[in-house]
């Protein structure tokens, strides 16, 4: 018979291209070698250090599915290969790097006039232009769609707009360049996407401050926007696009891209719990890996993680042919989410006392992974929009 591979259950590896296994496997390289060494300082510091988007950026790994632009052009399955390669070590690296893509560089690439591509995307792809992207406010997170920033005619300045309002748990916004607001117009009451310049904001009228002592996604840097009538001059507005299908255009790559990530992260808990399971003796000198009622978690989160990517994998190939629902989206995004979280959860336990030590990794699995079942769509909001699609009745309110 075939020997069957732990790693790659349902040999999903035999789906991709030559080019995706290799882009794959720089991607894996630079995870292992240049990330992982990092990253139990960051987290334990709370650090974010700007520089990854930078060697991100020189491996050709961010807006990796974009065409021109400096950027690499590759499909859907190679940026999920990617994605999952970074949450194999960290979300929060992860995070960094799904808001620069798929929401701050996927926005400008969708809706951004020719200009705005040109001024932001090449130098975006290279990690020296940081993006954030602002949708969630204070009283507003479920359902943006109630949002209160808003943008008015300039009082003084002729063809600037005045941007006020809050955002807040706006992952990179301490230190974002440039930064992708979501606010209605004050003429339309419709809400519109702006590009917020740091550089060119007028002292006072713009801060953003970090959210601090968070205890999940403690490698990711995450802050609040607050804007007090910045003026925003009429072409840094997305042309075309009004409502929330702007937004949320965004985040149907977002979410696509964190159900192959969080796949990642509870393939490394898997590896990480199987090596300690073969390694720790307990009664008469066995590895706790004998026990069944320790094969039975392996066995569960295995199977759940290769099940997770061939559905990541499905969606990936319908959405580089235009086939991708919206509600496709969300039930991989749901699914995997829940999944790597309730597994890695039960993984923990194998580790007795030692799972309480950072130093096995698990622990920050876990904790991450409650965040990534939170943003961009809790899992219950997920729930509601297939409820929605399947019944033809919206459940929200
Ligand atoms: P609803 O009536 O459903 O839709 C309003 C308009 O939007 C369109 N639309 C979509 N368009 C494209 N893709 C999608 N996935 C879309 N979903 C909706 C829709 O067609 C409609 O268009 P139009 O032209 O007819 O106006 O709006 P609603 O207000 O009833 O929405 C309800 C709900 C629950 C679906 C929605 O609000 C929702 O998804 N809430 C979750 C909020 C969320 O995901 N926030 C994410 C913030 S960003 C973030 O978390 C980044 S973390 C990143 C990281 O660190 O990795
Ligand atoms: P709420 O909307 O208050 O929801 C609380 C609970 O109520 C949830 O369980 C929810 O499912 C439930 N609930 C709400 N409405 C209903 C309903 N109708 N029916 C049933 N249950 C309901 N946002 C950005 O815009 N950009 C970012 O970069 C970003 N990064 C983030 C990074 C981190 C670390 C975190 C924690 C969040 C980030 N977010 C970001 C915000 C994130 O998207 C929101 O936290 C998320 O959308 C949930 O909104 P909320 O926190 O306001 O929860």
């Amino acid at each position: 018979p075939l020997a069957f591979d732990w790693k790659d259950p349902l040999g999903a590896s035999n789906l991709y291209t030559e080019d995706e296994l290799a882009i794959a496997e720089t991607a894996e390289s630079y995870c292992q070698e240049r990330m992982l060494p990092r990253v139990l300082e960051a987290f334990r510091n709370e650090e974010y250090d700007r520089k990854i988007l930078e060697e991100m950026g020189e491996l050709g790994l961010l807006g990796a599915t974009i065409k021109g632009y400096d950027c690499a052009g590759v499909s859907s399955v190679a940026s999920g290969l990617i994605t999952r390669a970074v949450e194999r070590v960290d979300s929060g690296y992860r995070s960094g790097m799904s808001v620069q893509s798929s929401l701050a560089m996927g926005g400008i690439e969708e809706f951004g006039t020719e200009e705005q591509k040109e001024r932001f995307l090449p130098g975006m792809a290279k990690g020296k232009i940081l993006g954030c992207f602002g949708l969630t406010e204070p009283n507003h997170g479920s359902d943006p769609g109630s949002m209160e920033s808003v943008a008015k005619p300039h009082p003084t300045k002729k063809g600037y707009y005045s941007l006020s309002g809050s955002k807040t748990w706006i992952t990179n916004s301490p230190i974002a360049d440039v930064l992708l607001v979501w606010a209605k117009l004050q003429q339309t009451g419709k809400i519109r996407g702006f590009l917020v310049e740091r550089e060119k904001c007028p002292p006072g009228t713009l801060e953003t401050p970090k959210l601090g002592n968070k205890n999940g996604l403690r490698a990711s840097i995450t802050g609040m926007i607050q804007m007090d009538d910045i003026p925003v001059p009429h072409e840094n507005m997305f042309p075309d696009i009004e409502g929330l299908r702007g937004p949320f255009s965004c985040l149907n790559s977002a979410r696509y891209g964190i159900a192959w990530g969080v796949i990642g992260a509870l393939e490394d808990a898997i590896a990480r719990t199987r090596e300690y399971a073969l390694e720790r003796k307990q009664f008469k000198g066995n590895p706790i890996a004998k026990y069944q009622l320790v094969q039975k978690k392996l066995a569960d989160a295995t199977t759940d993680a290769a099940y997770g990517i061939l559905a990541a994998y499905q969606v990936g190939r319908l959405k580089d042919e235009g086939k991708a629902a919206p509600e496709m989206i969300s039930m991989i995004k749901r699914q995997n989410c829940d999944r790597a979280l309730v597994n890695t959860r039960t993984l923990q336990e194998v580790f007795g006392g030692n799972a309480v030590s950072d130093e096995y990794h698990i622990g920050r699995h876990v904790s991450n992974l409650f965040v990534t079942q939170t943003y961009e769509g809790q899992s219950d909001i997920h729930a509601l929009i297939l409820g929605r699609a399947i019944t033809g009745i919206q459940a929200f309110c």
